[in-house]
């Protein structure tokens, strides 16, 4: 999955693709490049981030979602919080929700997904981004993220999703130190063990940048070992900036992990 940030304030990459004209670009050169799915989010979320009145998001991605959709085969994931905004972009012809807030934060959210039968990315965060970063703290991580995934897997198939649509995220980076990254991490397999989809969304982030003293644009290695130690506990998907190398890895160690049988390979 690649990224398309129409922001001003993404933390890695805000402002490079804030025009409808280079966003797209963007989208088409992350297609060229592997990604299978463009996720295009016209909202902050980094730490300290506030929220966008919902015409100017609609504003950011419909375009850019209406141009990738009939430019790309790739499937396009709009990344947002509100119902409106989701609405319009599928209606513009994304075909994936990516809500950060696991369909806490509009009401509205849980059934337009159970109407549109997509699939839906629910996230794990504590507390909201412009507070999530002040002092997280977990008993157990790693339980207490899986915890919620199933609470909320649970409620969004109460509100009428089915199970097979939805994607589980661990939420990287959103209300967690360096060691509670790590330990989600390590311990990936168990967030995979609750039977759905994991997405991993740990490109560019601050916690590579702690144990590499990097800046954003530059821990695309560090990235790319996220990537791979990601595929090996069992993630399905991963969010990144930089598609070429992700890619690239990801073949090569699929391709070792099929010859050893644990996983099955990609038909390319
Ligand atoms: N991270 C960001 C934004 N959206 N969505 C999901 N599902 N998972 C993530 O980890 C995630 C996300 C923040 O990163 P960005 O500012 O580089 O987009």
């Amino acid at each position: 999955m690649g990224i398309v940030n129409v922001t001003p304030d993404s933390f890695s990459d805000g402002g490079l693709h804030a025009d409808t004209d280079s966003a797209v670009a963007h989208g088409l050169r992350l297609a060229d490049e592997g990604a299978a799915i463009l996720d295009i989010g016209g909202e902050s979320t980094r730490p300290g981030s506030l929220p966008v009145p919902v015409d100017e998001e609609l504003a950011r991605v419909v375009p850019v979602v209406e141009r990738l959709a009939a430019a790309t085969p790739a499937l396009l994931s709009i990344d947002t919080t509100k119902a409106a905004v989701a609405r319009a972009a599928l209606d513009a012809g994304a075909t994936l929700v990516n809500d950060v807030t696991a369909l806490r934060g509009d009401a509205a959210m849980a059934g337009l997904v159970a109407e549109r039968g997509c699939p839906v990315c629910l996230m794990h965060m504590l507390g909201e981004p412009r507070t999530m970063q002040d002092d997280p703290r977990y008993d157990d991580v790693v339980a207490e993220v899986a915890a919620f995934l199933e609470e909320r897997l649970a409620a969004a198939v109460a509100a009428g999703v089915r199970e097979e649509q939805v994607l589980l995220d661990p939420g990287i980076g959103f209300g967690k130190t360096v060691r509670h990254n790590l330990l989600l991490l390590a311990h990936l397999d168990r967030i995979a063990a609750l039977g759905r989809p994991v997405v991993l969304g740990a490109s560019r982030k601050r916690f590579i940048g702690a144990l590499l003293g990097a800046e954003p644009r530059e821990r695309t290695s560090g990235t790319v070992a996220t990537s791979v130690l990601g595929l090996t506990r069992g993630a399905a998907v991963v969010r990144v900036h930089d598609v070429r190398p992700n890619v690239e890895a990801l073949r090569v160690a699929e391709a070792v992990l099929a010859a050893d049988g644990a996983v099955e390979e990609t038909p390319r």
